[in-house]
Formats: C-alpha cells, structure tokens, sequence
C-alpha cells in the first residue's frame, strides 16, 4: 500500500485544533469549521448519512456519475491527473477512474488519515496500474501536490459531493482559485453542486429520523472531549437543521438545553439556554450564481449534466484561457 505523505506544519492537526476551537466558541456567535467534524468516527458516521433515505445528495450524485462517467471523461480527454481534496469514500471516484482513457495518476488529499487510507486502499485494488498518490492534510490551508517525475494530460481536480456548499462563498472562491492553480493552464474542475428546493425536503435530509445526522453533528462534542480535554455534557446540547433561506443555506447547530458552563483547555465557555455552536453550512446553490462564482476563480463552464428534477449537477470547467480538447480556445457558455 501506498504510504501517505504529509503535509507541513501548516497542514498539521496538532494544536490548530484548540485554537480554532477557542477562538470560535469565545467569539459573539460560536461557530465551528466543519473540516473538525472528520475524525475517523465522524467520517464513518458521514458514510452512513449518504445511505439514509432522506440525503439525496449523495445517491443523486451517484446516479448522474453512472449515467454520464462516459461523457465527462471524453471531454476531459485521456492521460488526466485527477487530484481530490477529501477522499471520500472513493465510490464516485471509482465511477470516474473507470471511465478516464488511461489516466496517469490520482492524487487524494484528506485531513482524516484513516478516510484517506481506506479510499486509497480499495482504488489502489481496483486500479493496480494507476499511480496513487495520498496526502494527509487540509486542503482549506494550502496543498503543494506531490507530483514530481509525473506527465500527463489535463490535470483535473474532481470535487463532487457538493462538499463546495460547505464553504462560505468567499471561500470557496479561494478554495475554486487554489484548485485552478493547482491545475494549470489546460486544466479542468469537475464539481458536484446542490441546488436549492423546499425547505422540509433540506432540513429533512440535515436531520434524518434515525438521527444519523444528529450522530455526526454530536460526535464533535466527544472529539473535543476526548482530543482537547474538554467536558461537554452530551445530554446538554442537541442537534438541529434550519433551513436559511436568505443565504440559501441549511445549518447545523448544538443547541445547548439549558444554561451551562464548559471547559475546553481550562478555559470556561458560557451557555445560554437555546445558544448554538454553528457547526456547519450547506450552501445550495442556483446553478447561474455558481457559474459566476466559479468564474471568479478563474474557471469557465463547458458541459453540466444533472438528474431529472435538477436537483443535483456535476459541473465541468475549464481553465478560462485553456483549450478544449480539439486545441480551440472555447469561449461559449455551458452546453
Ligand atoms: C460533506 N458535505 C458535502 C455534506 C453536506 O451535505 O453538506 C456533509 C453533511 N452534513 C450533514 N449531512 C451531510
């Protein structure tokens, strides 16, 4: 098996994680990010969430990937390098390797080793001949990829699971501009997006009535206190999934039952009764606003394929300026 490599000091866990956490539950309103919500029990609850009945995402994602691999891959052409921050569980990767012309080599990126590991594992079996390369780290800080000694086609970052809604838009710009970078001249971002519809059916998949969801979201509570020494009672604090309609966003939050004070790393944290820590958004986006977002990362519409009642699309961009692949400089608009 492939041996993971590291990133720097940037890209290490280490006491980021009390630091971020200090900071986010001492400002006026505590928020966390949602990248804390992956250690390994996190990411194995995540799995579970895309079987549940209520989170269509994930198996609607799937779908358009089964149905339209083919189409995706001849646009992008053969020999690609396809890197991915966050490795998933490496299903809707196996859909795209398989469908690549002889693609040279993947590059996953996953701030959970075991995650990372475990995808890379069962694609490195499927795909015996395909260079596998993995790092652990956080893609939000900054990623210098290892691909020294490899050529190749376009260089194509794949970011499905509508993982972009997780970042404020600001930041997903930032994120869409590093993976251009990344990328080069002639490269290609394929994307999975989620788009906006009622809000029972949102919050509905934010909080499934197994309460699988609620799993996920409580289970940031027992890394603190096992990871940062912290005390959070479980039973004091509850999950909940709210639709923002305004920012066009559903929100998790732990809402805290009752007055309380906690401790993380010594320092007390104040709770009101129905005070939140806002643990994560899901920004769903209209499929017009997210080609001008991507475009302000550089990135220019080529293709987009969706499922029949538009809920979900994977997106193909191009590197604005870069070629398609009969060598035309394209300037039109999604096909
Ligand atoms: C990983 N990400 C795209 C998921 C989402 O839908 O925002 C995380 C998730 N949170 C709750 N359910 C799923």
């Amino acid at each position: 098996m492939i041996e993971p490599g590291e990133l720097g000091a940037e890209g290490t866990e280490g006491g980021q994680f009390l630091a971020e956490v200090l900071a986010g539950l001492t400002a006026p309103r505590k928020a966390l990010s949602p990248k804390w919500l992956y250690d390994a029990r996190g990411s194995a609850l995540y799995e579970l969430i895309c079987g549940v009945k209520e989170y269509y995402p994930a198996r609607t994602e799937l779908a358009i990937l089964d149905r339209h691999a083919g189409e995706m891959a001849a646009e992008v052409g053969p020999r690609a390098l396809v890197f991915e921050f966050g490795s998933g569980s490496g299903q809707k990767t196996e859909r795209l390797l398989s469908a690549l012309e002889d693609p040279v080599a993947y590059l996953p990126v996953d701030i959970s080793r075991e995650a990372l590991l475990r995808a890379a594992a069962g694609l490195a079996r499927r795909f015996p001949r395909l260079d596998i390369r993995p790092v652990v780290g956080d893609f939000t800080n900054g990623v210098v990829l290892p691909d020294a000694g490899l050529s190749s086609g376009r260089r194509l970052s794949f970011f499905p699971g509508s993982t972009i809604g997780n970042f404020d838009p600001a930041d997903a710009v930032s994120l869409m501009s590093r993976m251009a970078a990344v990328a080069g001249a002639e490269g290609a971002l394929l994307i999975g997006v989620d788009a906006p519809k009622d809000a029972a059916t949102l919050e509905r998949a934010y909080d499934d009535a197994e309460r699988i969801t609620a799993a996920f979201d409580l289970n940031l509570l027992t890394r603190m206190n096992r990871e940062l020494g912290a005390d959070f009672p479980l039973s004091g604090f509850r999950h909940r999934a709210l639709w923002n309609g305004r920012l066009s966003r559903v929100e998790m939050h732990l809402v805290s039952v009752r007055d309380q004070v906690v401790h993380v790393g010594g320092v007390p944290i104040s709770f009101r009764s129905g005070e939140s820590i806002h643990t994560e958004s899901a920004y769903k986006w209209d499929m017009h606003a997210f080609d001008a977002l991507a475009a302000l990362a550089g990135w220019r519409p080529v293709r987009s394929w969706a499922d029949e009642r538009a809920w979900f699309s994977v997106r193909l961009y191009l590197a604005a300026g870069g070629r398609d692949r009969g060598g035309q400089l394209r300037r039109g608009g999604p096909t």
